[in-house]
């Protein structure tokens, strides 16, 4: 059993709206270390990365990527940090903080030289890149600079361009899609497993695949956890929510299935954010789903 390492990234400068960079903090306070220690892991917390306010004047910049190099800055030092717990043996469990930090996730990974997929759990493709960004916000972009997509800034942080193979890249629980951000799912060639193909094969048969995918080849799988996948029912606390989405019982579940392939290698808990929340519900969700994920069952 992998010792755990827990990162706080309390950024919201991937992101337009405030509130997302007291994530780490929500997450703590449901019980994460505790919830997880109950499960018989040994867990310790390396406190938080450095993150610059929005209110500190942006660096000049002559790109409509808002915080790019802040946002840069703070990928840097994460992918630094990732790739020393996992050079020592050890599974991280980023907490955001708004999805651009999962640049640094994967930069750090790769930078360990793992050999890993991924499962992107999100309401989004996260594929946008600097000319078709409907927003600027980088939040939306991870996915896109992982592949190696993008600002060359970003791109380029923690060295290889590409972080994951797109064949060993699947995209979960997806409904909100920009149209340029379409194209390039396709022209990358992900498998994008939509709600509307959720609904009409079930969760369980599209996680079977999903894992399948992700490990083909690989050591493990990272998971990359937007929790405005979930439904707002069951996720209120979130920047971008978007109807449809999945359900508490598929979410638990795709969790379990992912505990059951024994192929975790680190995971990113993603876009909480308290200020939207009610009473940290998003929170204690996140905290109940990274339970599943590290297996805990009834019996
Ligand atoms: B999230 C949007 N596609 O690029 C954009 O929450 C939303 O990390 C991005 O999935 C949502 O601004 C990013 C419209
Ligand atoms: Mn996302
Ligand atoms: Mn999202
Ligand atoms: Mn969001």
């Amino acid at each position: 059993m992998k010792e755990l390492r827990i990162i706080g990234v309390p950024s919201d400068l991937g992101q337009g709206r405030r509130g997302v960079d007291m994530g780490p903090s929500a997450i703590r306070y449901a019980g994460l270390s505790a919830a997880l220690e109950r499960l018989g892991y040994k867990v310790e917390d390396l406190g938080n990365i450095n993150v610059p306010t929005p209110e500190m004047k942006e660096q000049n910049q002559n790109t409509k990527l808002r915080y790019l190099h802040e946002v840069t800055e703070v990928a840097n030092n994460l992918c630094g940090m990732v790739s020393q717990v996992v050079s020592e043996g050890h599974l991280p469990i980023i907490l955001g903080g708004d999805h651009s930090i999962a640049i640094g996730s994967l930069a750090g990974m790769a930078q360990a030289n793992t050999n890993f997929g991924v499962i992107w759990f999100d309401a989004h493709g996260d594929m946008n890149t600097e000319q078709t960004t409907p927003s600027g916000n980088i939040h939306g972009m991870p996915l896109a600079v992982s592949l190696g997509y993008g600002h060359d800034e970003l791109v380029t942080i923690g060295g290889l361009k590409q972080k994951v193979k797109p064949e060993n890249v699947v995209l979960v629980g997806i409904r909100s899609i920009d149209e340029d951000e379409a194209r390039l799912i396709r022209e990358a060639g992900i498998r994008c497993y939509t709600m509307a193909e959720i609904d009409r094969r079930g969760m369980a048969q599209v996680m079977a695949e999903a894992i399948e995918i992700a490990t083909n080849g690989t050591d493990g799988i990272h998971l990359s956890l937007d929790l405005d996948s979930l439904d707002p029912m069951f996720a209120p606390g979130v920047g971008t929510p978007v109807y449809g989405g999945v359900t508490y019982r598929e979410g638990h579940l795709a969790m379990e299935m992912l505990a059951a392939s024994d192929s975790l290698v680190s995971v990113d808990v993603v876009e909480v954010n308290p200020i939207l929340d009610e009473h940290n519900r998003t929170a204690i969700m996140a905290v109940e789903l990274v339970e599943s994920l590290f297996g805990k069952t009834v019996l």
